[in-house]
């Protein structure tokens, strides 16, 4: 079925240049960029992205590293959109994720991990209503 889902480039990929390499490697993959815009994302924006992370001990530091620079929004479209991007992103650990992914291949640690994807078609519809 065709679905929308959502994907953020954070900002320790926007900071090291690698924009146009994520999103290259989301369009290999068949999916298809239908809207985009590059922002600064504001604590309310950023609470609410995670907030079923609020409590967890790596919360406070997620929330500070979401603001702490330009990340790329997108809403990505295709059939299965949700699952086949989890699939390219890999694990939320670049040393646990598949090589070949973009975490894996370009991520720096676990908070620092490229991109975020949504994880179902609920999560993507509420989390493209924070940002578009
Ligand atoms: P994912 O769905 O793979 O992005 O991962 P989660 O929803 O479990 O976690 C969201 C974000 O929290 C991760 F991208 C990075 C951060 N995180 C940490 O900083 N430390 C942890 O131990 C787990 C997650």
């Amino acid at each position: 079925m065709t679905e929308r889902t959502f994907v953020m480039i954070k900002p320790d990929a926007t900071s090291r240049g690698l924009i146009g390499k994520v999103i290259a490697r989301l369009e290999g993959e068949g999916l298809r960029v239908v809207a985009m815009k590059m922002l600064n994302v504001d604590r309310l924006a950023a609470e609410r992205l995670y907030a079923i992370h609020r409590g967890k001990p790596f919360y406070d530091g997620l929330v500070e590293y979401i603001m702490s620079g330009p990340v790329v929004a997108m809403i990505l479209e295709g059939e299965g959109a949700v699952r086949r991007v989890r699939r390219v992103v890999g694990a939320t650990d670049p040393a646990k994720a598949e090589p070949g992914t973009i975490r894996r291949d370009l991520g720096l640690g676990i908070r620092e991990n490229v991109v975020h994807a949504a994880d179902s078609v609920e999560n993507a519809e509420r989390e493209i209503q924070i940002f578009f």
